[in-house]
């Protein structure tokens, strides 16, 4: 099974700012850990993370063309404004799973709203980075 892991704006700083909402676990530590997590799950993992909307569209796309089995994404703060991202989950029908570090729905009202939630299989948010494993055992689950 083929997984695209997608990251949006600013998770690149994971780990260096913000611990006590986001915790401590560095991207590269996040990378490794969603990677040990792939072996034991026999799937095929590509990491992706850009700070750039259109970027972002591209590389869903682009796991349209590479029949990518399906995604998980955190788009961060495009979760609460992006329709071109909403567009692009919505177009490649690829099973997603939206994933946030911190819990959303508890936070300021702006970061309740989420444009993809309803085209996701499911939406897991506030379990820390352990919410990016559970969202690749949900999609495995579906095979
Ligand atoms: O909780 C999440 O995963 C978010 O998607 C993270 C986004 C935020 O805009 C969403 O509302 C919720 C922000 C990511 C920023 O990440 C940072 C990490 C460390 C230091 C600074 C920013």
């Amino acid at each position: 099974m083929k997984i695209l892991v997608i990251n949006g704006p600013n998770l690149n700083m994971l780990g260096i700012r913000e611990p006590d909402i986001y915790g401590r676990t560095t991207y590269a530590d996040l990378c490794s850990l969603i990677l040990e997590h792939a072996l034991k799950t026999g799937a095929e993992v590509e990491l992706y993370q850009s700070n750039h909307e259109g970027d972002l569209v591209d590389k869903i796309q682009e796991a349209y063309f590479n029949q990518v089995d399906g995604i998980v994404i955190n788009p961060g703060a495009y979760t609460h404004t992006s329709v071109a991202i909403l567009d692009a989950i919505k177009a490649v029908q690829i099973p997603a799973v939206e994933v946030h570090i911190s819990d959303v729905d508890a936070r300021e009202e702006f970061r309740q709203l989420s444009y993809i939630r309803p085209y996701c299989r499911a939406t897991i948010s506030g379990r820390g980075v352990q919410g990016y494993l559970d969202a690749i055992d949900l999609l495995s689950e579906d095979q």
